[in-house]
C-alpha cells in the first residue's frame, strides 16, 4: 500500500564516511516520505534483536561490535510509500557490495560485506520488528501529508 513502512539505516562506516545525506536523498528524491529519524549508537541489547536471526553465523559478534561500539553513530529512519520495503532493498543492492550492481547504494559506495554502510528490512514482518525495536517513543513517528504526494502516487 501508498502507507507501506520500512526500516532503514546508515550505519557506522555509511556515517563516518559522510553518506548520511546521500542515502536520505536518495530515498527523498524517489518519492518516499520520511516518517522517522534519529542518531544514536544502538545499544548491545538492541542490536543483538536486530540482528537476532544471526546470532548462530561466524560473524555476529564482529557485526555487533561495528554497530555498538561507539567509534561513529547510527543513522535509523523509518521511510514510507508504495512497495518501499522491496524497494528499498533493492536501493540498497545486494548484501555483498561485489555482487551490487552501479546504481545501488552499495555498488556505488561500498566494497566489503563487513562495512556495507546501510540496512534495510527484507519483509514486512522484519519491517514491523525493527520500526518497534528502533522507534518505542510517542510521537517518534510521525504521520504527515506531502504537499507532491498527489504528484507522487495515483
Ligand atoms: O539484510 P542484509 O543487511 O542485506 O544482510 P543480512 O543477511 O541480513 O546480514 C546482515 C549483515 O550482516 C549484513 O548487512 C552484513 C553482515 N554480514 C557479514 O558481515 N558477513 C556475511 N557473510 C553476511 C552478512
Ligand atoms: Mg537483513
Amino acid at each position: 500500500t501508498a502507507k507501506e513502512r520500512t526500516f532503514i539505516a546508515v550505519k557506522p562506516d555509511g556515517v563516518q564516511r559522510g553518506l548520511v545525506s546521500d542515502i536520505i536523498g536518495r530515498f527523498e528524491r524517489r518519492g518516499y516520505k520520511l516518517v522517522g529519524l534519529k542518531l544514536l549508537v544502538p545499544s548491545k541489547a538492541l542490536a543483538n534483536e536486530h540482528y537476532a536471526d544471526l546470532s548462530k553465523k561466524p560473524f555476529f559478534a564482529g557485526l555487533v561490535d561495528y554497530m555498538t561500539n561507539g567509534k561513529a553513530p547510527v543513522i535509523g529512519m523509518v521511510w514510507e510509500g508504495p512497495s518501499v520495503i522491496s524497494q528499498g532493498r533493492v536501493m540498497l543492492g545486494a548484501t555483498d557490495p561485489k555482487a551490487a550492481g552501479p546504481g545501488t547504494i552499495r555498488g556505488d559506495y561500498c566494497l566489503s560485506i563487513g562495512r556495507n554502510i546501510c540496512h534495510g528490512s527484507d519483509s514486512a514482518e522484519s519491517a514491523e520488528k525493527e520500526i518497534g525495536l528502533w522507534f518505542g517513543g510517542k510521537g517518534e513517528i510521525v504521520n504527515w501529508a506531502a504537499n507532491n504526494d498527489e504528484w507522487v502516487v495515483s
